[in-house]
């Protein structure tokens, strides 16, 4: 693998990235980074407890604080009808607490102050009452009669029920299940992790009192979707309100959706009168904001005795935390968890899903996965794994039996997705191939039978994502259709400027996308700007997630381009003096066919489009286009994992020695940018199989609020990784590309996961629910006979 190379390829190619000139000398800018003359800096106050009533909240020392402007509570905000907002899904969220406060850390008061540390101080000045109440921390525990209701705000709700969802055709999966040989079922915990990105969240608001424009420098990952939320909330029209997102750092799902900081440091603005700056600390971040999972899932898969899979059945608890923050298409409560059919050929699939309220921060955002497909996905993969290992078969055998055909595609999955392309015994061959994975099961027998050394395990797994939301008829996120928007202009001298909705949180939109209109013109990349986060400057469009930038806005790059293309032919035929239709195209450039020598670079055609050449009628000058991009599908990428685990049976511990991942996302634009998305992605699968969990005790006290407990993955727990590659371009997509950026976040886990079980088998261990720390791994071998 080379990735030192850096020449600048006219398209689609390896190149390294054009914003890593900031980014590595330390020049990018964050939202930390503004400063605004007489900004000041706001702090949020939060709550210690769970569950309690607010009693009384006395301000008073906080406001005689000499250095402290404003004092912000929920009865403030219930004065400007602000105290609640509206969630991504149709719920509703305190910005400030006014009648009880629902998880710990949740907001509670908002200090404006001179400076950061004088607004810290300020808060301990604040006395607040509260009368506490008992809470619900345990999802099964929310739905029995007796819980306490988290939700008295919501007129007549007297449980902790939000939804219930299904999919599939639960009549015909009965049906297969009662003619199969074998029905192998496993109660899983896909455990509550956190997208945990460098950069933490924060905002810096300004109301100019004169222009009455609102300014707002935020972490998201959206921002068009945000301006749009902002207008419905403070009923501002949407031209008095202009979003920025700097650089940001890292975004995984974090950033998508509207936290009451922000909404803090808008009212902090208006208030005061001056720019105000709120940035969270990692605690605030890890406690607070969106985090992922927390599926409690009972997965049911039935095949015949010779391993051909019937059916899945599956019923989910889904814990949402105390306000349902999910953010996901409105149609789809639990988000696209119904692809848990994974990449099998079966008969039948039905799935249901409950939604809890539970005394835990909300969100439930996608981390890393495209709506609830790392569940998914993990569910599945699992499932086979257990399926496996009841019927004494090899788990890469029963996966080949089983997987789609390459002639089966399109293929319209039992509970109606429809799978745009792939060939996936291609990609697990590579994989088993790039592994050696006979080779690898003999070293296995070899070591068992000698005994000697740590438990050798071999895990894989096979995944089939749905990324790139829309079509916006079937997809929305309040109303909004997920499509995007992109304007293109090639200026005089042959230099172009694109505009995009969507936003980069690091995954080098800067470089990709200006290598899509590179591909398409013959412009070199190094002479188009990406403009991107700035409401003020690109279209309108839902942004980015669930890895959809590629499929949906990289196909309105594609398209614009395209446009101006046409248009330039247009150019060239008059320049040329010939009709459009003898014209050929070569990467940047038209010529007479026929006559190759005969013809006009794309930078002659830009100059002659702007100057006093005579057009055809009905022909404007310039060359520009624009595009909403409406995506006619999702796209699917897949990707084959082998994951081979050291166990040792008396610490527990688990040493990854090596990781074989085989991605297909159609048609690369950047090969290099996509095995750092797959590198990136590989790290967090190990850090949520091994490390990873926001724990609650009884109380619901948090117990993960720092990195000293919640642990991130470093270089010391990954091994090299070891890639594979196959290239199913996408059929519906312009240029064949499929998403990337959290494959491998998808894919990993399972693999880890199924590998270190597979370590344990000898042990007689079926299932163990992540994270598989060591006194996981150990608890889950104690009751083996092989232990006494
Ligand atoms: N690509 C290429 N080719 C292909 C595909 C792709 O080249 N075929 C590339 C592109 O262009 C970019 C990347 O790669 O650059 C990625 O892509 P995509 O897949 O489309 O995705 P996007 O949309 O762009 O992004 C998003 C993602 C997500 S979603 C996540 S999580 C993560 C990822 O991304 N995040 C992040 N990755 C990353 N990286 C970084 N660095 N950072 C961050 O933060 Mo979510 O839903 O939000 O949860």
């Amino acid at each position: 693998m080379t990735t030192t190379e850096n020449h600048t390829p006219m398209g689609f190619g390896r190149m390294h990235r054009k914003e890593d000139a900031r980014f590595i000398r330390g020049h990018g800018q964050y939202v930390d980074d503004v400063n605004l003359p007489g900004m000041l800096h706001g702090a949020v106050l939060r709550s210690p407890h769970a569950h309690a009533r607010i009693v009384s909240v006395d301000t008073s020392a906080a406001e005689a604080h000499p250095k402290v402007k404003a004092v912000i509570t929920g009865q403030t905000l219930e004065g400007l009808n602000l105290a609640w907002m509206p969630t991504l899904s149709h719920d509703v969220q305190a910005v400030l607490a006014t009648d009880k406060v629902r998880f710990q850390g949740q907001e509670v008061a908002f200090v404006v102050a001179d400076d950061h540390y004088a607004a810290r101080d300020a808060l301990e000045l604040i006395d607040v009452e509260y009368e506490p109440l008992p809470p619900v921390v345990d999802a099964r525990r929310a739905l029995e009669p007796d819980a306490p209701v988290i939700r008295t705000d919501i007129d007549g709700k007297r449980d902790n029920h939000i939804f219930d969802w299904e999919a599939g055709d639960a009549a015909r999966t009965d049906e297969v299940f009662a003619r199969a040989d074998v029905v192998s079922a496993q109660d899983m915990l896909y455990p509550r992790v956190h997208p945990a990105p460098m950069e933490t969240c924060g905002a810096v608001a300004h109301l100019d009192p004169i222009t009455g424009k609102l300014t707002v420098w935020t972490t998201t990952q959206a921002p068009h979707a945000h301006r749009t939320l902002y207008a419905l909330v403070a009923g501002l029209p949407e031209h008095k309100i202009r979003v920025i997102s700097p650089d940001i750092g890292g975004g995984f799902g974090n950033k998508v959706g509207i936290y009451p900081g922000y909404v803090c440091a808008v009212v902090g603005s208006i208030v005061t009168g001056k720019p105000v700056k709120w940035v969270e600390d990692r605690s605030e971040n890890l406690m607070s904001t969106s985090f992922a999972r927390d599926y409690h899932m009972h997965g049911e898969i039935a095949a015949t005795s010779d391993g051909k899979i019937l059916g899945v059945r599956v019923k989910v608890l889904a814990d949402h935390g105390a306000f349902n923050g999910t953010a996901q298409p409105t149609k789809f409560p639990a988000g696209f968890f119904s692809v848990f059919t994974g990449s099998y050929d079966i008969e039948a699939a039905h799935c249901a899903v409950t939604g809890v309220y539970t005394n835990k921060a909300p969100g439930g955002v996608a981390y890393a996965c495209s709506f609830r497909i790392t569940e998914a996905v993990y569910l599945v993969e699992r499932l086979v794994d257990v399926l496996a290992y009841d019927l004494g078969m090899d788990p890469a055998e029963l996966r080949m039996r089983n997987l789609l055909r390459p002639e089966q595609f399109p293929y319209v999955s039992k509970t109606g997705w429809e799978y745009d392309s792939g060939d996936y015994p291609r990609a697990l061959s590579q994989a088993m191939d790039i592994a050696g994975y006979a080779e690898l099961r003999e070293e296995q027998k070899r070591r068992a039978a000698t005994g000697d050394g740590p438990l050798m395990g071999i895990g894989i797994s096979f995944f089939t994502e749905a990324v790139g939301a829309g079509p916006r008829k079937h997809m929305d996120i309040l109303g909004l259709g997920m499509a995007d928007g992109a304007e293109l202009r090639v200026h005089p001298t042959g230099k172009a400027v694109l505009r995009l909705s969507c936003q980069s949180q690091g995954q080098g939109h800067e470089t990709t996308f200006a290598q899509i209109v590179a591909e398409e013109l013959g412009i070199s990349p190094d002479d188009i700007e990406v403009v991107h986060g700035d409401t003020d400057q690109t279209p309108f469009g839902l942004g980015t997630y669930g890895s959809r930038s590629t499929p949906v806005s990289g196909g309105a790059t594609a398209v614009v381009a395209r446009r101006v293309r046409e248009r330039a032919k247009i150019v060239a035929s008059a320049m040329l003096e010939v009709s459009p239709d003898d014209l050929e195209w070569e990467k940047g450039r038209w010529f007479v066919q026929g006559d190759p020598d005969s013809g006009k670079t794309i930078q002659e055609i830009a100059l002659a489009a702007h100057s006093d050449l005579e057009l055809p009628d009905g022909v404007e000058g310039h060359l520009d286009a624009t595009c909403v991009y409406n995506p006619p599908n999702l796209t699917y990428p897949f990707g084959a994992y082998i994951c081979v685990v050291d166990v040792d049976p008396e610490t527990g511990q688990v040493k990854v020695r090596r990781f074989v991942a085989v991605d297909d996302c159609g048609v690369r634009i950047n090969p290099m940018i996509v095995e750092g998305q797959v590198h990136g992605g590989l790290a967090e699968g190990i850090g949520m199989a091994l490390m990873q969990v926001m724990a609650f005790d009884e109380d619901g006290n948090h117990l993960g609020g720092s990195f000293m407990d919640y642990l991130i993955p470093t270089a010391v727990e990954c091994p090299s990784w070891e890639l594979g590659e196959t290239v199913t371009p996408s059929p519906h997509h312009p240029i064949g590309a499929k998403g990337i950026g959290e494959s491998a976040t998808v894919g990993s886990p399972a693999a880890v996961v199924n590998a270190v079980l597979d370590a344990l088998k000898p042990y007689g261990v079926r299932h163990a629910d992540m994270p598989l720390t060591p006194a996981a791994v150990w608890r889950a071998s104690q009751n083996s006979p092989l232990r006494t």
